[in-house]
């Protein structure tokens, strides 16, 4: 791929202020935050690159739509705008909003969980998902091409399915004990890495053979959609709406965390094809979890600049600039020799921190000493996706080693420049420069679900 990217396809309206501490200042916020960035103040971060969750900046249309909001309880104009905008998308019969992501997995996974015993199988499974997943008494098990893990070859799909896998772990458990097959597009945890439009229809075949119901994670569905276009011949000139609704198509149900690509500051989707007993379970569950199914936990404002967020989140000068951005930060690491997951994925460059510091244990969390080593550096907040993570197993309550321990360098949609990314790049060359010195962490604090995001750490002596 040339080495060319593109410049914003939008021109700056609106400018909130950063601001640079000093290394002193970092240390000592560090160490008060338990080396556990996620425990700093938004305040104390140069560059945010902890997730693209909620981050990015909203257009002067969707900042328009706000003001159309009708805050109404029940059935508002802004739902129904919202809705038609889902329904023309996905194609499915029914939409239900929910306050984000993990409020639409909670209201549709335990629906699915019939009986004692059952998984889910997912190419790999987001952290609130696989929470959820155990929430309703289910066991999540993974199940991505072996490419994915060998984070310095080239794969243009390294978010595929393990087709054979997949199947002999449906005759393995038995496909009455499989609650669902969920799509995670992109694949989130390993890279932000596609799926191509080849091995979802390799997938919904075996779910069709076996009787299965089909989930899509969608947070990323319009990214995932661009990298079919852009690494799958046969869909070169297919428009990004004409791709993910063959996607849709090949689904029964939607979960969307509508803050990535919703591009919004908050929201979710529950879409559902056609199965109208799922419908009405969802419905009723919403009322007393996330709100009335007509705003599910969402203000009308927000359904407004959803339904318009939606829209431009299709839009191919958007995406080009979205990939290139994350392929530009993925370029300057190689050529300094730093270890990325290759190719780029959607969201983010991944660095590969078992190979950056080989010497730290996985249960000493390398992955975590590089993000923290980053933030001293330079005031740059990237988060871990590894073993610190990833968490206990629910049955022996020992530590998983994480197949990957990587540092995430999350980029929020039209929010940074490129010259931003250059302090970062600048910043985690810097730390491989020195990556010999550093030291691994160790817990003062353990929380017993998803640790990650409320631990205190303090550096291994
Ligand atoms: O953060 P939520 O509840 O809106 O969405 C949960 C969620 C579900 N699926 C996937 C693939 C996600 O990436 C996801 C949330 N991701 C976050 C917060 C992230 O930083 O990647």
């Amino acid at each position: 791929m040339d080495k060319k990217y593109m410049a914003e396809p939008y021109r700056i309206k609106m400018v909130e202020s950063i601001r640079q501490t000093t290394k002193e200042e970092r240390i000592k916020l560090l160490k008060d935050a338990g080396y556990n960035p996620f425990s700093l103040r938004s305040e104390d971060v140069y560059i945010d690159l902890l997730t693209d969750s909620g981050t990015g900046a909203m257009s002067q249309e969707q900042w328009a739509a706000l003001m159309r909001g009708d805050e109404a309880y029940a059935g508002s104009r802004s739902f129904y705008r919202l809705e038609k905008v889902v329904k023309a998308i996905t194609g499915y019969k029914y939409f239900i909003p929910a306050h984000q992501g993990r409020g639409a997995e909670q209201i549709v996974l335990p629906q699915l969980v019939t009986k004692k015993g059952m998984y889910f199988i997912s190419n790999m499974h987001f952290d609130t998902t696989r929470a959820h997943v155990e929430l309703a008494g289910a066991r999540a098990i993974d199940c991505v091409v072996d490419e994915c893990f060998n984070t310095q070859e080239y794969h243009p799909f390294k978010g595929n399915f393990d087709l054979l896998r997949l199947e002999q772990i449906i005759q393995e458990k038995g496909k009455d004990n499989i609650a669902g097959i969920i799509m995670t597009i992109t694949n989130n945890s390993a890279g932000g890495q596609p799926v191509s439009m080849e091995n979802l229809h390799a997938t919904k075949a075996i779910a069709d053979k076996y009787g299965l119901t089909v989930i899509i994670d969608g947070a990323r569905y319009a990214e995932n959609a661009f990298f079919v276009k852009q690494r799958e011949a046969a869909y070169a000139n297919k428009s990004i709406r004409a791709i993910a609704k063959e996607v849709f198509d090949m689904a029964d149900v939607f979960l969307m965390s509508a803050k990535k690509d919703g591009l919004a500051n908050m929201g979710g989707i529950i879409a559902i094809k056609e199965d109208e007993a799922l419908f009405q379970l969802c419905r009723t569950y919403i009322v007393p979890m996330e709100g009335f199914p007509t705003y599910g936990g969402m203000s009308g404002r927000d359904m407004d600049a959803l339904a318009v967020g939606l829209e431009e989140a299709l839009e191919e000068d958007y995406l080009l600039h979205r990939l290139d951005q994350v392929r530009y930060l993925g370029d300057r690491l190689r050529d300094a020799g730093v270890p990325i997951q290759y190719p780029t994925g959607g969201h983010a460059v991944f660095v590969d921190c078992k190979v950056f510091a080989p010497h730290i244990p996985f249960d000493q969390f390398p992955a975590q000493a590089v993000v923290n080593e980053v933030y001293l550096e330079a005031g740059v907040r990237p988060v871990e996706i590894g073993s610190f993570l990833l968490g206990r197993d629910p049955d022996t309550n020992e530590n998983i080693e994480s197949p990957l321990e990587l540092m995430r360098l999350t980029i929020p949609r039209r929010t940074y420049t490129y010259n931003h990314l250059d302090v970062v790049a600048d910043a985690v060359i810097a730390v491989y420069k020195r990556r010999h010195d550093l030291k691994g962490v160790e817990f003062e604090y353990e929380p017993p679900v998803l640790r990650h995001f409320t631990a205190r750490l303090k550096p291994v002596k």
